[in-house]
């Protein structure tokens, strides 16, 4: 049989902000259930996550949550086990008090795994493992290295694992505890990675800028094949515009497509400003296609504050960074390695806007 993969969903994510539910249901409406459709998929595994906020959630986005996906898994007869992730816990150190058990008790379709269980899928047995905490450690661990199944589907933080771009779990559990498994497949990380028989799946959908360029993807599982196939999730949330109008004339820049903006946070880099009113003209463009949230990340416009002669023979970094380039034996690699330079820079300037 083939089954759908799911993890990190985080219903009520970014503070309940209404646009990221509307976005999480284009998400199930336009890509995930249209899929399930086409290939007659039945059943969904969750690895965790399913809810954004330890102790409470909005209204809103349940009722949001409900309608974009509940009712439509409910409709076409679809069945869901569902693992406890870290964010479906109220407590740290154990999982007794969790979100799922408390709002979807009342739905027939969906089944909370709050103990670690090898459940037998078409002759198929996969060990499913919720989020462990000091309560169930012990358990986990007899569990993991005892379970009657080659795959291993959870929510785990490895040691070693990847967090995000750049940034390895320094804490957690030790690998070498699922090493008996063929594979294992988990959530918890939203960014995709592998190590040794480990697979983090990566979030669905785009959540914060860390996710930012991440090609997102949902999987399906073929118990008779154990061929795990990532299914892309076209629509994404975070797009970042690069300003350079020295590649560009008026009508260029007035003519561009903004459209693809429409509804997403939107980071301005600003790479080469020359004409200001070029640039208003970008801005006023942008904004008319309805983006949700702009930040213009442009450090040449502290230049504006100076001016003073007192501090002229202070640098700033960037002019730095062009004097050094300027510095280099590179011939006609100057100009291209300098808006790099100041493309990263200008980036690096607004990374402490992450989550
Ligand atoms: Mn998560």
């Amino acid at each position: 049989m083939k089954i759908a993969l799911l993890n990190d969903t985080h219903c009520g994510v970014r503070g309940d902000m209404i646009e990221m539910s509307n976005y999480q249901g284009r998400f199930y409406n336009e890509v995930f259930f249209p899929y399930l459709d086409e290939h007659d998929i039945k059943h969904i595994i969750h690895l965790g996550d399913y809810f954004d906020r330890r102790k409470y959630i909005n209204f809103a986005s349940m009722k949001a949550n409900i309608k974009h996906f509940i009712e439509p898994m409910n409709e076409r007869g679809i069945t869901m086990d569902l693992i406890l992730g870290n964010h479906d816990t109220y407590y740290k150190n154990t999982n007794e008090v969790n979100s799922p058990e408390l709002l979807l008790y009342n739905q027939p379709n969906v089944n909370v795994i709050q103990e670690c269980e090898v459940k037998e899928y078409d002759g198929f047995n996969i060990a499913l493992v919720p989020w462990i905490n000091p309560e169930n450690y012990a358990d986990a661990v007899d569990f993991l290295l005892s379970a009657n199944a080659s795959w291993c589907m959870g929510h785990f933080e490895f040691e070693g694992a990847l967090m995000m771009p750049g940034m390895t779990c320094q804490h957690g559990l030790d690998h070498s505890y699922v090493k008996r498994f063929e594979k294992v497949l988990s959530g918890h990380f939203h960014q995709k990675s592998e190590f040794a028989n480990i697979r983090y799946l990566g979030s669905q959908m785009q959540f914060t800028w860390s996710d930012y360029g991440d090609n997102k993807y949902f999987h399906i599982f073929d118990t008779d094949t154990q061929e795990l196939s990532p299914i892309l999730n076209p629509i994404t949330m975070f797009e970042k515009a690069f300003y350079n109008d020295e590649k560009e004339t008026f009508e260029t820049i007035s003519n561009a497509d903004y459209e693809k903006y429409r509804g997403k946070f939107v980071k301005v880099i600003v790479v080469n400003k020359e004409n200001p009113y070029w640039f208003d003209t970008f801005l006023d463009k942008l904004h008319s296609s309805n983006p949700l949230h702009v930040a213009v990340v442009d450090d040449n416009k502290h230049m504006d504050f100076y001016g003073d002669d007192d501090i002229e023979d202070i640098e700033d970094t960037l002019t730095i960074l062009n004097n050094y380039i300027d510095g280099l034996e590179i011939q006609g690699k100057k100009k291209p390695l300098s808006d790099l330079m100041t493309s990263l820079y200008n980036e690096a300037l607004d990374e402490h806007n992450y989550l």
